[in-house]
C-alpha cells in the first residue's frame, strides 16, 4: 500500500536515482492542494451512508429484478450484503483520496473482486452501475459551491471519477 509520495520514492530507489524535478512539482501541487483534497475526503465521508442509499434506491429502481425473488439482492441478508459491499468500496476510493494513489483500494478492495462475484452468481455489471451512481452523487456533492468559497478542484474531482471508474471497470 503507497502513498504519493511514497510511490515516487519507490520509483526513484528502483532506479537509484533523486527525485525528478517532475516528481518534485507533482509531490508539491499534492500538498498545495491539501486542504481542497481533506475538503472533499471529508464530505464524502460524512455522507456516506446518503451516497450508498440513494444509489442503491436508485438502481433498484432501474433494475428491480434484483430485488425479486431469484435475484441477487433478494431477501435481507442479501440486500444487507449488497448496501455493504457499496459502503466498502466507497470507503478504500475515499483511502485512495486520501493516499493520493490507488494502490490501497486496488490491493485491499478490487483484488479478486471480479472473481468473488462470479462465485456468488452476484451480477458485477449491476455493481459497476452502483458503482458510477455512487461516482455521480459523490462528485455533486464534493463540487457543491454552497457555502464555501469557490476554487477550482478540477483536478480533484478528475482524480476521484478515476477511483470510481477503477472500482467500476475491476467488476465486470
Ligand atoms: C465482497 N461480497 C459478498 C461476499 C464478499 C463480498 C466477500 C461474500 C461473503 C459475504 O456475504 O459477506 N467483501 C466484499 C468486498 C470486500 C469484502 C467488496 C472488500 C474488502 O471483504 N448484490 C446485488 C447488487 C450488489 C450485490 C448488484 C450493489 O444484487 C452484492 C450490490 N455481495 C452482494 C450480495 C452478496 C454479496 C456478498 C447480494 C451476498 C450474496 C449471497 O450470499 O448470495
Amino acid at each position: 500500500m503507497l502513498d504519493a509520495f511514497a510511490k515516487v520514492i519507490a520509483q526513484a530507489d528502483a532506479r537509484g536515482e533523486f527525485l525528478s524535478n517532475k516528481q518534485i512539482e507533482a509531490l508539491e501541487t499534492i500538498v498545495g492542494e491539501g486542504n481542497k483534497r481533506l475538503d472533499v475526503i471529508n464530505r464524502i465521508t460524512s455522507n456516506a451512508s446518503a451516497i450508498v442509499t440513494n444509489s442503491a434506491r436508485s438502481l433498484f429502481a432501474e433494475q428491480p429484478q434484483l430485488i425479486q425473488p431469484g435475484g441477487n439482492a433478494y431477501t435481507n441478508r442479501r440486500m444487507a450484503a449488497c448496501l455493504r459491499d457499496m459502503d466498502i468500496i466507497l470507503r478504500y476510493i475515499s483511502y485512495a483520496m486520501a493516499a493520493g494513489d490507488s494502490s490501497v483500494l486496488d490491493d485491499r478492495c478490487l483484488n479478486g473482486l471480479r472473481e468473488t462475484y462470479q462465485a456468488l452468481g452476484t451480477p458485477g455489471a449491476s455493481v459497476a452501475v452502483a458503482v458510477q451512481k455512487m461516482k455521480e452523487a459523490s462528485i455533486s456533492i464534493a463540487n457543491d459551491l454552497n457555502g464555501i468559497s469557490a476554487g477550482d478542484c478540477q483536478s480533484l474531482i478528475s482524480e476521484l471519477s478515476v477511483y470510481f471508474d477503477r472500482a467500476a471497470s475491476a467488476v465486470v
